[in-house]
């Protein structure tokens, strides 16, 4: 493990609650070019021809400073005139495309088209915006998640916008995982000399995380890395910090706890970060053999998200140290 200042981390990120980390952390890094940002895709779709990738764009606007703060995902100073002709026209107007949001959606399907990976697309359009991490894709090929709910089987940005998680879940099912590969830098990064720690961010662990686990190869290499693996609760006093994990965890009979967060990830990790107001859960999560911080959690300013990274890197490299 190296806790110097030319170690290398990776963090395993979902949408809005895993950008505000990933961008706390491209702060306070000397050199946030060593930080490989492994987005989820299984909520990526084909939508109006169009293949969109939601994680990946929050992620990429997120750290070119381009993102929209109110909503955490799409473009600041958006306008929605495509929608609203769109709309006029009678098409399909339940997901939301901005007018230059578009613009990353139809460059990024008609160099897809081209036979290029979206792992190399992705680089290069991060490059193009100023992302100062490397943010790659869990795999260049589809796991797209299908939610299994009481009303049937749903795509997964269905679930989430169109049915705007209404439907009881029952289930997830990562689809064509089984045959997907990791992407090659995700892999290679896990391996190398000089990784610091691996970062699963606040995420949703069902939708957002679990969809990146499933990529055949992953576990293995995350249990083979030297590196400690750390998580960080997305739940706050038994909430979601954002969106629907409390909802699903209550659905499938889990009580929403930090606790349950890190039974959830037991055995990959290492650390378990949770917040000030969940503080009594602490020595029963540290029983289990995790070790354990406590601190804010909540990243509402720039440096809430810039203390959160020095703490996860500070417990990174205590951890590191004593093993
Ligand atoms: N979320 C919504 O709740 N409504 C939308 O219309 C919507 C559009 C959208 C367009 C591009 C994009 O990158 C993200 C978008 N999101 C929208 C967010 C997205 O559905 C979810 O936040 C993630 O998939 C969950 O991480």
């Amino acid at each position: 493990m190296t806790s110097s200042a030319d170690a290398r981390y990776v963090a395993l990120s979902g949408g809005v609650g895993g950008a505000k980390l990933a961008l706390g952390l491209c702060d306070v890094l000397a050199d946030p070019g060593r930080l490989i940002v492994v987005a989820n895709t299984g909520d990526d779709f084909e939508h109006l021809g169009l293949k969109v990738c939601p994680d990946l764009d929050t992620l990429t606007y997120t750290l070119a400073g381009l993102a929209n703060e109110e909503t955490g995902w799409g473009r600041a100073g958006e306008s929605g005139a495509f929608m609203e002709a769109l709309g006029a026209l009678g098409g399909e107007t339940w997901f939301f495309l901005g007018d230059k949001d578009l613009a990353i959606h139809v460059e990024r399907t008609r160099r897809l088209r081209t036979g290029e990976s979206l792992s190399a697309i992705t680089s290069d359009l991060c490059a193009r915006l100023g992302v100062p991490a490397r943010i790659v894709p869990m795999s260049d090929d589809p796991v797209p998640t299908i939610v299994e709910t009481e009303d049937g089987p749903l795509a997964f940005q269905h679930y989430f916008v169109r049915e705007r998680c209404r439907p009881r879940v029952l289930g997830f099912r990562h689809e064509g995982a089984a045959q997907a590969r990791p992407c090659a830098a995700f892999i290679d990064a896990l391996g190398a000399p000089g990784l610091g720690a691996v970062i699963v961010c606040p995420s949703n662990p069902y939708i957002s995380i679990d969809p990146i686990l499933a990529v055949p190869g992953v576990q293995g290499a995350l249990a083979a890395c030297r590196a400690p693996v750390i998580a960080v609760s997305p739940i706050v006093g038994g909430k979601a910090v954002k969106g629907p994990t409390a909802k699903m965890m209550a659905e499938r009979g889990i009580a929403p706890s930090a606790a349950a967060i890190a039974r959830h990830y037991a055995g990959l990790i290492d650390g378990f970060v949770l917040d000030e107001a969940d503080r009594p859960q602490a020595s029963a999560i540290a029983a289990t053999g995790v070790a354990v911080e406590v601190a804010p959690t909540v990243m509402t300013s720039r440096a809430d998200k810039q203390a959160l990274a020095r703490t996860v890197l500070a417990f990174a490299g205590r951890i590191g140290a004593a093993g």
